[in-house]
């Protein structure tokens, strides 16, 4: 399978993140894509060529002007008014506040945010729109007849929403691609999303509408991030009813709670007849993640690519979370090798 990647997802780096009501160092690091593109090579999955870039326009496309503007200029922003730490907000508009933008720094970085996981560094921008690029390139070339491609974006995009940073994420990759898909003529569009998070982002972005189906399978928001969203009842509305489908999981979950849920998520997709089919791929469901609790092994992962070729769809793999530095690159490969392999059997009825 082609790797679509940029070097410059290593221009974003967090210095920390808060866990425990400590600083701790960030589990969201350049050296996990590092990982990824390393095992790429050692697994021998396929040719690596670099993203194109395709400028703001198609990230415009699912996130509010507004929003990129904010981004773009937020690190200039903050170093002009002497500060050097990563940018992370502290107040937010909560239930029954006004939803207005304040006029400041301070307060627009919680108005374009909804959680205390997005900071922005130095070279956020440049990463997040590089992501956004690896992203599109991957869309260019299954739009060209590609069979299926792996867009290694870092940093990742499924928490990220219309206007709003969150959890690791800027632009919502997966969905900036879904939308290029349709602009160049696709009428329906699936995201299947195994994150072990749900990915709230994806979901607000495509909410009302019928032209995106977003499946998504992840830990129960009782129980883990990002917490108000991602409940079985979230269905989609308007035009978008039942375009929208959850299956949240308990905390714990193995391998066979885990696959059965697959199975029940193909469904809605095969049902659907998408034109092509989005993963958002997070390995972070691995036994030994750090900040995760369901327990994938390594087997499990190629098994989860065998699954996905079945569909028998031209599939863009996305790359989302995955935190078991030492593990990301085989369970990655993983997937992409056992759609491989599936997929060159033959695909059979
Ligand atoms: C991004 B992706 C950990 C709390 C959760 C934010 C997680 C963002 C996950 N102590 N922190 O979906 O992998
Ligand atoms: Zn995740």
């Amino acid at each position: 399978m082609l790797t679509i990647h940029s070097d410059d997802h290593r221009l974003h780096h967090a210095a920390f993140e808060w866990a425990g009501g400590e600083r701790v160092p960030a589990f969201e690091t350049p050296q996990r894509a590092d990982q990824v593109l390393a095992g790429i090579t050692t697994h021998a999955i396929g040719q690596v060529i670099a993203a194109r870039r395709f400028g703001r326009a198609p990230i415009e496309r699912v996130h509010d002007a507004a929003y990129v503007e904010f981004l773009s200029t937020a690190w200039a922003r903050w170093q002009a008014a002497g500060r050097t730490a990563d940018m992370l907000p502290y107040v937010w508009p909560g239930p029954r506040m006004q939803q207005r933008r304040p006029a400041d720094l301070d307060g627009e970085l919680g108005y374009f945010s909804c959680d205390v996981y997005a900071p922005i560094t130095a070279g956020t921008w440049t990463a997040a729109c590089a992501a956004a690029d690896v992203a599109l390139s991957g869309q260019a070339r299954i739009d060209a007849g590609e069979r299926a491609v792996f867009s290694l974006c870092r940093p990742p995009g499924h928490h990220a929403g219309i206007d709003y940073m969150a959890g690791y994420c800027y632009f919502n990759n997966a969905a900036i691609a879904a939308q290029a898909f349709l602009d160049g003529g696709r009428r329906r569009v699936a995201i299947l999303d195994i994150d072990y998070h749900h990915g709230n982002g994806t979901q607000d972005i495509f909410y009302t509408r019928d032209d995106v189906l977003f499946v998504s399978l992840h830990a129960d928001p009782r129980e883990a991030y990002p917490r108000f969203t991602g409940f079985a009842e979230e269905r989609g509305s308007g035009a978008g009813a039942g375009y929208t489908v959850n299956y949240p999981l308990p905390s714990g979950s193995t391998a066979s709670a885990w696959f059965c849920a697959l199975g029940a998520a193909c469904e809605p997709i095969v049902r659907y007849r998408p034109e092509v089919l989005i993963v958002s791929l997070g390995v972070d469901t691995y036994e030994d993640d750090p900040i995760s609790s369901f327990k994938l092994r390594t087997e499990d992962y190629r098994e989860i690519g065998t699954r996905l070729a079945r569909l028998g769809l031209p599939t863009q793999f996305v790359m989302e979370g995955g935190y078991a530095i030492e593990a990301i690159g085989r369970n990655v490969c993983g997937v992409l090798a056992g759609f491989d392999a599936c997929r060159s059997e033959g695909v059979k009825a």
